[in-house]
């Protein structure tokens, strides 16, 4: 079980939203701030989302929320307002925060919080990994601090989520400040579609979550509209729980299959910028290539599910915690 200080870094979002809920829900990370940053919404909208969820969840007295940058490093920002609704949030109206907007930029605060808890720190990322990777460009011995970075993006053996197809979103955001950040040597796990898509959550776990407490009723609210945004596009109400298992990756590795390899994120192809290719150690030994290229990056990569209760074990956790009197 991973414990100590963690920080995420997120885009909200629906799929962040529940994963904030689970992490809160789980109780099993110390949450000490979150940094928000452009993906699924324009910054604007990521920052008051994380602010809300913050509120709602009733963390914001103890965890700090940051913003931080607008846009991806090299790229014009695409966001996926069709999948999250206008504001983010499915239309889901979020509690107002009641304490005052922070002043401190995200990237400023992903390098300190690395000081203050330097060796211990990990960071979750659930969004397009620019703030991680401005971080670094400006303090790049931030990657011999963190702990361990768990990041939800990628797709290795299965397609994308993006057109046409061969990237998955968070990457395809901002290939640049993914491959800056893997090839960093900060230490990383990525959680992708290999295994996100096997974490499939159906409508029949929304009766065990309905009414069990607001939050409850707040997810549920963004779940149905989720669920409809996956009937439409893929013809089936099943949607991935992509970055609540990165979240639960992150307390327990044991969820996931993992192996370790080099890692290479496209930043050049027509076709395929943002394309995570992966080789793993084991590969190259059954195939009596030489072993990693130190030189490049070398991470480990979740190749799949190794638990299939996991959207089981994530209802149960958000319906558990019991609401504050
Ligand atoms: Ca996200």
């Amino acid at each position: 079980m991973m414990s100590g200080p963690v920080l995420v870094d997120a885009d909200p979002g629906i799929d962040d939203a529940l994963a904030l809920q689970y992490l809160v829900a789980a109780g099993e990370l110390d949450l000490k701030a979150i940094t928000a940053v452009a993906g699924n919404t324009p910054l604007p909208k990521a920052l008051a989302n994380a602010r809300g969820l913050a509120a709602l969840l009733e963390i914001e007295q103890d965890v700090p929320v940051y913003g931080g940058c607008p846009k991806p490093l090299m790229r014009k920002l695409e966001t996926a307002e069709y999948v999250h609704g206008d504001n983010g949030m499915a239309g889901a109206a979020l509690p107002k925060p009641r304490v005052a907007e922070r002043d401190e930029h995200a990237v400023h605060v992903i390098n300190q919080l690395s000081y203050r808890y330097a060796g211990e720190l990990t960071i979750v990322a659930i969004g397009p990994l620019t703030n991680v990777a401005a971080a670094l460009t400006l303090d790049p011995s931030l990657a011999r601090r963190v702990r361990r970075l768990v990041f939800m993006g990628g797709a290795v053996n299965v397609p994308g989520n993006t057109p046409p197809g061969v990237a998955e979103f968070n990457i395809h955001v901002d290939p640049e400040a993914a491959r800056i950040v893997v090839e960093s040597g900060m230490p990383f796990t990525m959680v992708g579609l290999d295994a996100t898509e096997q974490s499939v959550l159906t409508r029949k776990y929304l009766e065990n979550l309905d009414g069990a407490s607001a939050q409850t009723s707040f997810t549920c609210e963004v779940l149905d509209h989720y669920l409809a945004v996956y009937k439409r596009s893929r013809g089936r109400e099943a949607c991935a729980l992509h970055d609540p298992l990165a979240v639960a990756v992150a307390a327990d590795p044991g969820w996931v299959e993992l192996e370790t390899g080099n890692l290479y994120v496209e930043t050049q192809g027509k076709y395929t910028s943002g394309k995570t290719s992966f080789v793993s150690q084991a590969s190259r030994q059954r195939k009596k290539l030489p072993g990693l290229d130190p030189q490049l990056a070398v991470g480990q990569v979740a190749l799949g599910l190794a638990r299939e209760d996991f959207a089981e074990h994530f209802v149960a956790t958000l319906a558990a915690r019991a609401p504050r009197p």
